[in-house]
């Protein structure tokens, strides 16, 4: 299959990228290479030394004599965009390429609008770019399980049967985010919902939970294929960067209580998770959706999860409740239905203390590169 990974240089995307290719497709790569000057901006990086992409499917090709096309541009750039779209004609459409953190998207008005164009108007162009060009393409979208908030009910796969005065209706599922980031999925999933229903466009939005882990099968080949890693207080997310704390003997950041649970789901599923949409494509004029994780905890457990491995290998560590820097709750009911991928074959890494040792040991290689100051949270939402 002809695909297309959009945001083919980042932490979730390059796997992916790697892993289709290997499986026989012919991938190419999108990237603006702006996540790499956002590191520049906020005098950041991953903790893991990476390549420049030229130089990561070089190596590839050099492993595995499989060719990974990389076209450099911004999908805000209809005309970039239009001559990729002409030249693939793509069969699948994998869009990773967005702004994804909260904490960025909450610094200040700049960043919310940057969050916001760069998203909203990146996937209206990707959804022009198919209706125009590939009418028949299969869109791949990286949602996020944060659209839904933590509504006091159980949360279903994109959709949510009413009785209403009387009446039924299977309508979108009520969407409560919380920062300018998650918001800009939900527009961004509004505007694919109109398209599919519109122009009879087939989409699949993968609402996906936190993703943890460095590394697959692929990315371990050579030393040029690694994969970024963000342990920073913008970029790092719950699980990597406390594993990241337990090595550079910084005590973990629980926000506030640390209730806050979420869904989780480990890199290797994350590839798989891609490919099992790309083989069973919605139907013309679908709007599919699928909840991408495997697992729920709250990160008070995850804290004391990484705190036990991480004594366990002989590194002291203990847990703070530091001041809460965002608005959440920090105590909730959740339960979320993730069934749509398992019936279609998703089988799950699961959170085992190995995984937890595992990341442990590739970060502590390389745990000279943290600069202390990013570690701590920066960004408040009020
Ligand atoms: P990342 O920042 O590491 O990668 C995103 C890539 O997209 C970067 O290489 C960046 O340069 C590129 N990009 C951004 N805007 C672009 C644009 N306008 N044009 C071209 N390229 C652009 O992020 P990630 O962690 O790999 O996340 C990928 C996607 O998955 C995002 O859409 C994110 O919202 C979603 N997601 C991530 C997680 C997670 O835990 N990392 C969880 C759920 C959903
Ligand atoms: N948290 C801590 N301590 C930390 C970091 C985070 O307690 O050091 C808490 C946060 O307050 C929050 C939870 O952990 O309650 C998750 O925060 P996070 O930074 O790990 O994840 P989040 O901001 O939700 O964003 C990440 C990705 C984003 C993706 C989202 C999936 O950056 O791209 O969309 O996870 S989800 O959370 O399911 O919406």
């Amino acid at each position: 299959m002809k695909i297309i990974v959009a945001g083919g240089d980042g932490f979730c995307g390059w796997p992916t990228a790697l892993y289709l290719s290997k499986q026989g497709h012919d991938v190419s790569i999108i990237d603006s290479m702006v996540r790499r000057k956002i590191d520049e901006e906020l005098h950041s990086n991953s903790i893991t030394p990476i390549a420049s992409l030229e130089d990561r499917v070089a190596k590839w090709k050099e492993l595995t004599g499989k060719e990974i096309r990389t076209y450099e541009g911004d999908l805000q750039h209809y005309d970039f965009l239009q001559q990729v779209m002409e030249q693939e004609k793509p069969e699948a459409f994998v869009h990773f390429a967005e702004q994804r953190s909260a904490p960025y998207s909450m610094i200040d008005r700049e960043h919310a609008v940057y969050t916001q164009v760069n998203n909203v108007v990146g996937n209206l162009n990707v959804l022009y770019a198919i209706k125009e060009m590939a009418p028949d393409c299969h869109l791949i979208k990286l949602g996020t399980m944060g659209e839904y908030g933590t509504p006091n009910i159980p949360i279903e796969e994109g959709y949510l049967e009413v009785e209403h005065k009387g009446r039924k209706d299977r309508l979108p599922f009520p969407k409560q985010p919380g920062s300018f980031y998650h918001l800009s999925k939900v527009h961004d999933s509004h505007n694919i919902m109109f398209a599919c229903r519109v122009w009879g466009i087939r989409a699949t939005d993968l609402n996906q939970g936190i993703v943890y882990g460095l590394d697959t099968n692929e990315t371990n080949m050579d030393p040029v294929l690694t994969n970024r890693l963000d342990y920073d207080g913008v970029f790092g997310t719950a699980l990597n960067r406390f594993i990241i704390q337990s090595a550079i003997g910084r005590n973990l950041t629980v926000y506030g209580k640390g209730g806050q649970t979420r869904g989780f789901l480990n890199l290797e599923d994350t590839v798989r998770c891609v490919e099992i949409a790309a083989e069973k494509p919605a139907e013309p004029g679908e709007f599919r959706v699928f909840n991408q994780f495997t697992e729920e905890f709250s990160v008070l457990e995850l804290a004391e999860r990484v705190k036990k491995v991480a004594e366990e290998e002989g590194y002291q560590v203990d847990v703070d409740h530091l001041e809460n820097p965002r608005v959440e709750l920090e105590e909730h009911f959740l339960e979320a239905v993730n069934t749509n991928l398992l019936d279609l074959g998703l089988e799950p890494h699961f959170l085992t203390d190995d995984v937890i040792r595992h990341i442990l040991k590739a970060v502590i290689e390389h745990k000279e590169r943290v600069i202390e100051g990013n570690v701590l949270p920066s960004v408040s939402w009020k």
